[in-house]
C-alpha cells in the first residue's frame, strides 16, 4: 500500500478547546499523526500541488481567511490561539466585515477549532497529503493508498471551519479525481461523527456520491446534519446517503449498515472510493461511544475491499492516541 505523510502537519498545536463549558487541552494533539508516522511506516513525502486543488473545494474568501487568521489575530494584539467566540444567525445578513472576531465567526460553526501559529501550514500540507496519495490510483499503479492527514478534514465545509477540521482532505482528493476524469466518484465517511463538511461539498453534486456511517445526529456532534432524511438535493439528489447509528453499536448492526452503505456505492457504478476514516469507532476513544474492538477493523476493511475500486483511505478521527496506531494498521491491514 502506498502511504502518504507530511510532518508540517505536526506544526499544528491548539492549546486548548471548549467542552462542556471549561477549557481543556485540545483533543487532536500532534501526537497523534507522530505515532501513526513512526509505526507504520515507511511513508512518503507530500508533493506540493499548490492551492488550484484546495480551490476546487473552497471558496478563495475562506481560504485568503486561513491562511491570514493567526497574524491578524497577533496583529489585534491578542495572545494564544484564534477562536471565534460569535457566529452569524442563520439568515442574517451575509456582512463582511474586517475584524478579525467577526471573521472568525462567519468562516467557522464551533468553539473546538483554534486557528494556531502552525494551523495553516498544516492544513495545506495535510491537503497536499491527500492529493499526492491519490495520484497513483489515477495513473493506475496501486489499488490502495493511505493520506496520514492530520488535522482532519470532513467537517470542513466549502467556506467554513469545525470540529477540528480547516481544509477538508478527503473532499478535495474526490474532486481532484472527478477533474482527472473520473465520472463517478463515491467517498465512504466511517468516522464516528457526521461528515458535514464533505456532505455540504458535495450536497448538489451527481458526480460524487456521499456516504457516511456515524453516531445519530440526534444524540452526537455536529447536531445539525447527518440524519437519515439529508439524501442531496438537485442534481445531487439522491446521491447523499445518511446511516445514523446509536451510542454503543458493536460490529454485527455495524456491518450491516456498512453493507447498505456499499450497495449504495456499487449502484452508483462509483470509480474510485476515498474512504474517510476514523479510528474513533473504537470502544475506548475518549469522546465516542461505538462499540468496535480493534480486531473489528481488519473485516470492516475487508468489507469495504470486497467493491474492488481503486481506494484512497484518509485519516479523520481517532483520539485514543495509545492503541491508535495498532487500530490504523488493523484497518490498513483489512486492504
Ligand atoms: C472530529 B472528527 C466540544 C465537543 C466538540 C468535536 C468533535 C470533532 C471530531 N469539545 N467535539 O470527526 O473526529
Ligand atoms: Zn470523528
Amino acid at each position: 500500500m502506498y502511504k502518504v505523510f507530511d510532518p508540517r502537519q505536526l506544526l499544528h498545536a491548539p492549546d486548548v478547546e471548549l467542552h462542556n463549558g471549561r477549557l481543556i487541552p485540545h483533543v487532536d494533539r500532534p501526537a497523534r499523526a507522530q505515532v501513526i508516522a513512526e509505526r507504520l511506516g515507511p511513508f512518503g513525502p507530500a508533493e506540493d500541488f499548490g492551492r488550484e486543488p484546495i480551490l476546487a473545494v473552497h471558496t478563495p474568501e475562506y481560504v485568503d481567511f486561513l491562511e491570514g487568521a493567526w497574524r491578524l489575530w497577533r496583529d489585534s494584539g491578542r495572545s494564544g490561539d484564534a477562536i471565534g467566540y460569535t457566529w452569524p444567525v442563520v439568515k442574517r445578513r451575509p456582512l463582511q466585515l474586517d475584524r478579525i472576531d467577526a471573521q472568525l465567526g462567519r468562516f467557522s460553526y464551533d468553539a473546538g477549532t483554534p486557528i494556531a501559529e502552525g494551523t495553516w501550514a498544516a492544513a495545506y500540507w495535510g491537503a497536499q497529503t491527500a492529493v499526492t496519495a491519490i495520484q497513483p490510483l489515477l495513473s493506475g499503479s496501486v489499488r490502495t493508498a493511505f493520506a496520514l492527514c492530520r488535522p482532519p478534514g470532513h467537517h470542513a465545509g466549502p467556506d467554513y471551519l469545525g470540529g477540528y477540521c480547516y481544509l477538508n482532505n478527503a473532499a478535495i482528493a474526490a474532486r481532484a479525481a472527478t477533474l482527472a476524469g473520473r465520472s463517478r466518484v463515491a467517498v465512504l465517511d466511517v468516522d464516528y461523527h457526521h461528515g458535514n463538511g464533505t456532505q455540504d461539498i458535495f450536497y448538489e453534486a451527481k458526480d460524487v456520491f456521499f456516504a457516511s456511517i456515524h453516531g445519530d445526529p440526534a444524540t452526537e456532534y455536529p447536531f445539525y446534519w447527518g440524519h437519515h432524511d439529508e439524501r442531496g438535493a438537485g442534481e445531487g439528489e439522491g446521491f447523499t446517503l445518511n446511516l445514523p447509528l446509536p451510542r454503543e453499536t458493536t460490529l454485527a448492526p455495524y456491518l450491516n449498515a456498512l453493507d447498505l452503505a456499499l450497495e449504495a456505492i456499487a449502484g452508483f457504478d462509483a470509480q474510485l472510493l476515498v474512504v474517510s476514516f476514523g479510528a474513533d469507532t473504537y470502544e475506548a476513544d475518549p469522546i465516542s461511544h461505538f462499540r468496535i474492538a480493534t480486531s473489528d477493523y481488519p473485516r470492516i476493511a475487508r468489507q469495504i475491499a470486497q467493491l474492488r475500486l481503486p481506494t484512497l483511505i484518509v485519516m479523520e478521527g481517532g483520539y485514543a492516541v495509545e492503541a491508535l496506531s495498532e487500530n490504523v494498521g488493523s484497518f490498513l491491514s483489512g486492504f
